[in-house]
């Protein structure tokens, strides 16, 4: 609601996180607290093969760089998704079996953004140089992004490997990955360098970018982690999760999208490039859909080049047309669906709503 004034107190829906459960919700600061032991862990696997100490300590560099000091929401969710699944606080070693699951996406993700990062010529991340823009890194930084992802199979395979769902797990990080790659795919070949072309931009194209760069790993990936730790995973189950999970991930992306733009980047931790980059971002697709013939001249004129001065215009033009006013009613719309969709759940197959409130409540309204 909004005070006098127009201070905004955003109050999330009452349901977001389950009174009736005996869940608990992990703090980032137990969660973080078992990052040493896993690190530790992929370093002596690497010991193994009398890796060199100074090639020790550059993997322990890039882990702790990339994969250490995010937000952790992803892997976060697998422990919370597990409290709530079980209805109890979690025993010390079901705590660490679900945090190690949540540190795999959450290498998954460092894998993922130092290569997006190069990739999307980005400055910073998370309030630092990007890795590959740190000193004596540059495209070193492409292998150390293979080691990253490489780190999961490690931890997999030693924490895992008699879990009856290894395989399972294995190939849903595999699966995910490849899903992950075709979305970038997608993303980048959507933004040609030099040659822009807004008639390459749709909705259509926009929601398969999303949905597969972001939604998958970001949303699906954590939910089907911990229905696969309790042994519970069914098709079934492994459905209704993904129907909830990639629009909440889609709507996730938007606000990614969103912030890109007119987020504060002390706040967010990274420059926005979308405009630059010629990105078909949420927010150009908006701009397309609303332009006057004049408003879509501006933009033929002035997205996708690496200039400042053109992005300014751009910028301009957003502020000129509401786009922040857009933004709010489009969230206000889907997390009206999204919650909407939860509400019909099905618990007789082993889910809980609960899981989903949670998950939206951690993302509803986000400014980082
Ligand atoms: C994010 O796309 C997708 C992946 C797989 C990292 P993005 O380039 O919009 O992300 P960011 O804004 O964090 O660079
Ligand atoms: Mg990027
Ligand atoms: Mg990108
Ligand atoms: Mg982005």
């Amino acid at each position: 609601f909004t005070l006098k004034g127009g201070l905004r107190i955003l109050v999330p829906p009452p349901e977001f996180w389950p009174k009736d459960n005996m869940a608990k919700q992990t703090t980032i600061k137990e969660f973080e607290a078992v990052f040493p032991k896993l690190q530790d862990d992929v370093l002596s696997w690497a010991k193994q093969y009398n890796l060199p100490q100074q090639q020790l300590d550059w993997y322990k560099a890039a882990l702790e760089n990339n994969a250490y000091g995010g937000k952790c929401n992803r892997g976060m969710s697998v422990p919370d998704s597990v409290s709530i699944l079980i209805n109890k606080p979690l025993s010390e070693d079901e705590y660490f079996k679900a945090a190690t699951l949540g540190w795999m996406i959450e290498l998954l993700q460092a894998f993922f953004l130092v290569s997006d990062d190069m990739m999307d010529g980005s400055i910073t991340r998370r309030g630092k140089p990007c890795w590959y823009r740190q000193e004596g890194v540059g495209m070193i930084a492409i292998n150390d992004a293979f080691l990253l992802e490489s780190a999961i199979y490690t931890l997999l395979k030693k924490y895992f490997k008699t879990h009856p769902a290894y395989v399972d797990i294995m190939e849903l990080f595999h699966e995910v990955t490849l899903q992950t790659e075709l979305g970038q795919l997608c993303d980048l070949l959507t933004a040609p360098e030099d040659v822009v072309n807004l008639d390459n931009f749709s909705l259509e194209k926009y929601t398969f970018i999303v949905i597969y760069k972001t939604a998958y790993y970001s949303f699906y990936l954590p939910v089907a982690l911990a229905l696969h730790m309790l042994n519970i995973a069914t098709p079934k189950n492994l459905k209704q999760a993904e129907d909830i999970l990639i629009p909440m991930g889609e709507y996730f992306q938007v606000q990614d999208d969103y912030l890109d733009n007119f987020g504060l980047p002390e706040h967010i931790g990274k420059i926005g490039t979308d405009i630059q980059d010629n990105k078909c971002s949420w927010l150009v697709n908006q701009a397309l859909r609303l332009a006057t013939p004049e408003q879509r001249k501006v933009l033929e004129e002035h997205y996708g080049k690496k200039d400042k001065a053109h992005e300014a215009e751009i910028k301009k033009l957003y502020d000129e047309m509401k786009l922040e006013q857009v933004y709010q009613e489009y969230e206000e719309k889907i997390v009206g669906e999204i919650r909407t969709k939860i509400s019909q759940v099905d618990e007789a197959d082993g889910l809980k709503k609960s899981v989903f409130y949670a998950f939206l409540s951690k993302i509803y309204k986000r400014s980082k």
